[in-house]
């Protein structure tokens, strides 16, 4: 019974959450210090010289150490992933509010206050193991929960839809976007021929490709991205009851994106932006959340949606059916070691816990075949599953046997069922109530090789998206598909997506095709294979959940860059420095040079980072001081310069004080109009400093001041 069974996870008396995952887990530490020996346990009496025939003489083949020393570094690499190859992950619970029983029998979703141990992977969709994490991508949000029924894994995205409806696209599709094979470019990038080649060919592409090109490509950090199951699954109570379920992850810090220009930059400057965020997130104390929420449908009454739930390039618009909150996760735990934590562990969305079915998605069928048969072959064979990561936190027992790197030692002669040796009797299991039991669905169709008609609408939902973006946003999508097409080498390829577009939005198409000297022509399209005239009745217009534009979020572990040089006045920086503390808000001071910066009061400030080696990329917001000396060797500082330029450039909130605001004026900035548009300035006068320091705070709270006009003026 569930009630009986201990939480996986234990508060400790610190207040530390220990979960059972980690007690799993710690007999297999090894110690970060310890006498050198060989794998066998010899001591290794010398690590720095191989065996020689004399000192200046050949190397002897006797030499074992260095023979076995070599072996074992020439096989330290395995295969990367085939997609999601470059990721980062951390260790957490799952907590659940309040009991889900009324809808599914899943053990880890009855008790409310149950915290069950998890194992989450952020992932680029494209990009290989050495790419970058800013580029333009889907991402992978793969969640692994060790419940006390078994594993059951979550392997979502950062968008709630894909690129294609049934699994045997996907090859074609990851081949398509992919570098291309003869010359193997472009990295982690969709900006050429033959991914817009395949888009243009298959218009049930065009949903997922109005998110690619939107800022959910671009998430300002994995802790502000939501994710989503995208796949319809279904829920299954005690009683048999089915609901269909979709799965959303919402971040408590908010959505947010970066600019483009922003995320390119980045991808040099930092590669490993994303990672370095959490990492560093986690190691300070600030363990991300996210929420879990499901859109429940009932059978039988999908048909009202206006799609098919079963079609995994549609979303449920959360205006129509509400995302009901689950419970919280929480990822507090960095792994101790990448390898065999992040890059060991495998994810299959075929790992279900009684009262989780899948839907009749072609997709998701798909899938349940492509995850064991990948990590096969990436991790040697089929014993992975007892890999530390992988193990279940409950007892297990199959008759699987033998294979690489069998890691158990499994007792008895007995590996076959039915037998009558175990336990004395003679044993089958079959037919009981106990575990997984699969909907008994009924079948009367022929075999056929077909699509249901009712996958056939390809751009209503396109359109719901474009039409739910905000200007900004909408500006954002134009230009991101102007880059991606301009990119593109082949006319005609260029030609067909803006044919194909105009059936979203014929003045998306249009914008588009302006900046391609191309004519959008909605007729070809439609004239083309592959194309259908259907077009769904959606039960709303727009989705504002859709949009990343909305309400303040917290600003907790934010950062701010204050730009200071000699004779910078701290009166007001102080204040504004413990109002935003008193949020999480960190401020970070950057200088010419390293080491102290002297104020206008004769004391030091110490330097966090110099211009030379840091970049506006790296801060949410940015600074400036007052002090009259200080302000004029900014201004005559050309780093400094494009430092604040490139910050208004991306759009982040700027606060400038005093003779600060010189700089602004050199910068051409129109500090007219402040607040507005997250430009502050202020006059150094004393009684200011604490709204001004709120103000500045809701600033940074919207994020992104996205509605700054003229920034193609801006020389950053
Ligand atoms: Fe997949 C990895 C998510 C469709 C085949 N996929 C992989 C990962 C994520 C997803 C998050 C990385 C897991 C990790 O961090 O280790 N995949 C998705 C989503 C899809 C999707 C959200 C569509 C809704 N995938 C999909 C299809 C197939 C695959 C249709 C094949 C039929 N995916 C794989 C794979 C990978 C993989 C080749 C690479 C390595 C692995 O699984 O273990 O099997």
């Amino acid at each position: 019974m569930a009630q009986s069974k201990p939480d996986a996870a234990r508060r400790t008396r610190s207040g530390e959450t220990t979960t059972a995952k980690q007690k799993q887990l710690e007999p297999h530490l090894q110690p970060a210090e310890a006498q050198l020996t060989t794998p066998d346990g010899l001591v290794v009496p010398d690590n720095h010289n191989s065996l020689r025939a004399g000192a200046r003489g050949p190397a002897l083949l006797e030499d074992f150490l260095l023979r076995e020393k070599l072996t074992r570094f020439d096989h330290e690499r395995i295969p990367e992933r085939v997609v999601n190859a470059r990721g980062a992950g951390a260790h957490g619970w799952f907590e659940l509010y309040k009991s889900l029983g009324q809808y599914t029998r899943a053990d880890f979703l009855q008790e409310a206050g149950l915290k069950t141990p998890v194992f989450v992977r952020f992932s680029g969709f494209t990009g290989e193991r050495g790419s970058a994490d800013t580029v333009r991508d889907l991402r992978g949000f793969a969640v692994k929960f060790y419940t006390r029924e078994g594993n059951f894994d979550l392997v979502g995205a950062s968008f709630p839809v894909f690129f294609i409806q049934d699994a045997i696209k996907f090859p074609d599709l990851v081949h398509a976007l992919r570098p291309e094979p003869h010359h193997g470019m472009p990295q982690a990038s969709s900006a050429h021929d033959t991914f817009w080649d395949f888009v243009s060919l298959m218009p049930e592409s065009t949903h997922a490709a109005m998110w690619l090109m939107s800022d959910r490509a671009l998430p300002r950090s994995w802790r502000m991205m939501e994710g989503f199951g995208v796949h319809t699954y279904r829920f299954v109570n005690a009683h048999g009851a089915a609901h269909y379920a979709k799965f959303h992850w919402k971040p408590k810090l908010g959505r947010h994106a970066m600019a483009w220009d922003e995320a390119q930059k980045l991808a040099g400057l930092d590669p490993d932006f994303h990672r370095r965020d959490l990492w560093e997130a986690i190691q300070r104390g600030h363990a991300p959340e996210w929420e879990l929420g499901v859109q429940l449908v009932e059978e039988g009454k999908a048909d009202a949606l206006g799609f098919d739930l079963l079609d995994p390039t549609k979303l449920i618009p959360e205006e129509v059916v509400p995302v009901l909150p689950v419970g919280k996760l929480v990822l507090h735990r960095n792994p101790e070691n990448v390898f065999a934590e992040t890059e060991q562990v495998a994810f299959n969305p075929g790992h279900l816990v009684p009262g989780i079915d899948f839907s009749h998605d072609p997709l998701l069928q798909g899938r349940l075949f492509a995850y064991l048969d990948a990590q096969v072959a990436r991790l040697s064979g089929p014993n992975f599953s007892e890999l530390p990561i992988n193990k279940p936190v409950c007892p297990f027992h199959h008759h699987g046997r033998d294979g690489a790197h069998r890691y158990g030692i499994p007792r008895g002669a007995v590996a076959y069922e039915p037998n009558s040796l175990v336990s004395g009797s003679e044993f089958r299991a079959d037919g009981g109530q106990q575990g997984f039991q699969s909907i008994a669905d009924e079948f009367e169709s022929p075999k056929v090789r077909r699509r249901s008609a009712s996958f056939d609408d390809h751009f209503s939902q396109a359109t719901l998206f474009w039409n739910s973006q905000s200007p900004a946003e909408k500006d954002h999508l134009v230009c991101a598909f102007q880059h991606e097409l301009a990119r593109v080498e082949t006319p005609a390829i260029r030609q067909r997506v803006i044919d194909n577009l105009t059936h979203v939005d014929a003045k998306l198409a249009r914008k588009i095709g302006d900046a391609l000297g191309l004519v959008p022509d909605a007729k070809a399209a439609a004239g083309r294979p592959g194309f259908r005239e259907h077009r769904g009745k959606l039960p709303v217009e727009t989705s504002p959940s859709l949009s990343l534009e909305s309400a303040a979020s917290p600003v907790t572990t934010r950062r701010v860059a204050v730009l200071v040089a000699p004779g910078v006045e701290i009166g007001a920086l102080k204040i504004i420095q413990q109002v935003l503390g008193e949020q999480q808000v960190a401020c970070r001071i950057v200088a010419a040079q390293m080491g102290s910066v002297a104020t206008s009061s004769g004391q030091q400030l110490a330097v966090d980072h110099c211009l030379q080696t840091t970049s506006s990329l790296v801060f949410d917001a940015v600074l400036v001081p007052g002090g009259a000396a200080h302000a004029k060797s900014l201004v005559a500082n050309g780093r400094a310069v494009h430092f604040v330029l490139e910050a208004y450039r991306h759009c982040k909130p700027v606060c400038v004080i005093g003779d600060g605001v010189e700089l602004l004026a050199t910068l051409g900035i129109d500090a007219r109009t402040p607040s507005a548009d997250g430009v502050l300035v202020s006059k150094a006068d004393p009684a200011e400093r604490i709204p001004l320091a709120q103000e500045f705070l809701a600033a940074i709270a919207k994020h992104r001041h996205w509605g700054r006009a003229k920034l193609d003026a801006v020389i950053a």
